[in-house]
């Protein structure tokens, strides 16, 4: 099967689907810059795990350990959210039940519009006291070494989850839940190596959901999985998205959603959209302009410059523009 043959089957599997899952990892966010953790160029290759990213390191060092942090918070903070982010963000409107596990800390999916979602592994832009067990955001960069609780005056750590910790129980179970009841599970740019999370695939296949990866590189989950589309996330899953055709129920719900879901693009069955006009909504301008920018200049079917497009469910064409060609 073609690549392309791959996102149709996509494509028409999520226009039966009532319920979606989607579990993100490092890959999501690599084609926004942020480096992922294996692999020849992921943070593992130069530091050590165990100084870094476990309970007794900080205990040990913490100023270590809030270096590091400094430096990736440092990083991340001039990062923006790609079309993949901005493509599930989109999603999550269009599905009577939508639920995005992501075991990334940077932000990204928050920041693009998504609402619907576990953040399993933690928040790089949040702290929790050592003492009192306050959490909260902090978005300093670099943070002052040592972080003080606002509370309490003590000593704060990333609220993050290191190896040897437990996951939030009512974020793991609300993501287990997610898993086992979908009918169509999205794994994208997770190298599907790290446990609990690992196991949300298996649960979601043995529940019967038609269970997909999309990732640059082979992984565990690559033989055992319904479909794998080798590729890279911020094009695969925009273009599942492009063409998605909604089944009657997303349509309703499309229709439910609002005036807001009638101002975008229609994506037409041969790659077509026509610019409909600007949403209001942050979460599809982000959507929007990420789409356009993403073009690459002198490509074909390159959009002309970076417009404000929208994507639609069928028919909900108003104040059509020139039509132009996404892909
Ligand atoms: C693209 C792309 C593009 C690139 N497009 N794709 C032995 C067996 C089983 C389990 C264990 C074990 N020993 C210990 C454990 C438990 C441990 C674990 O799983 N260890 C394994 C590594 C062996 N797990 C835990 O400790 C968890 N807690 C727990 O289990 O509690 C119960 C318990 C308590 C006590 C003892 C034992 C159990 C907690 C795990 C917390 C993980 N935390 C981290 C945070 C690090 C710090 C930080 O971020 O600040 O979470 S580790 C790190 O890995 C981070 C990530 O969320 C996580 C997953 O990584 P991810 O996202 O998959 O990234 P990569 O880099 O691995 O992969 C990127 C992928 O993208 C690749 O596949 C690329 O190909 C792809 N890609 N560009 C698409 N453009
Ligand atoms: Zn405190």
């Amino acid at each position: 099967m073609t690549r392309e043959d791959g996102i149709d089957e996509v494509r028409a599997r999520l226009s039966n689907a009532r319920a979606v899952t989607v579990l993100t990892g490092a890959g999501i966010s690599a084609d926004s810059g942020v480096p992922t953790f294996r692999g020849a160029d992921g943070l593992w290759r130069n530091f050590r795990v165990e100084e870094l990213a476990t309970p007794e390191a900080f205990a040990r060092d913490s100023r270590l350990v809030w270096e590091w942090y400094n430096w990736r918070r440092e990083i991340i903070a001039a990062k923006l959210p790609n079309p993949a982010h901005a493509a599930l963000a989109d999603m999550e409107r269009r599905f009577d039940r939508f639920w995005l596990i992501t075991q990334n800390v940077d932000g990204l999916h928050r920041q693009a519009g998504s609402t619907k979602l576990s953040e399993i592994h933690g928040d790089i832009w949040k702290v929790r006291c050592t003492a009192c067990g306050r959490v909260e955001e902090n978005r300093e960069v670099p943070i002052p070494i040592p972080p003080a609780c606002s509370a309490c005056g003590k000593l704060v750590r990333p609220h993050i989850v290191w190896f040897g910790e437990s996951l939030d129980p009512v974020e793991f179970g609300r993501s287990q839940e997610a898993a086992q009841s979908c009918d169509v599970m999205l794994i994208i740019g997770t190298s599907g190596v790290v446990y609990p999370a690992a196991m949300f695939a298996p649960f979601a296949q043995t529940a019967g959901a038609f269970v997909v990866e999309i990732n640059r590189d082979p992984t565990p989950y690559t033989e055992i999985v319904a479909l794998s589309l080798q590729g890279r996330a911020s094009e695969i899953v925009p273009q599942q998205l492009l063409k998605l055709r909604l089944g009657e129920r997303g349509r309703d719900a499309a229709q439910r959603g609002g005036a807001r879901t009638e101002l975008r693009v229609a994506a037409e069955d041969d790659g077509d959209a026509v610019i409909v006009g600007d949403s209001g909504d942050p979460a599809q301008d982000v959507l929007a302009s990420t789409l356009a920018g993403m073009q690459r200049p002198g490509a074909p079917g390159a959009l002309a410059k970076s417009e404000r497009i929208l994507v639609a469910p069928d028919g909900l064409v108003c104040d059509p523009r020139p039509a132009l060609r996404l892909g």
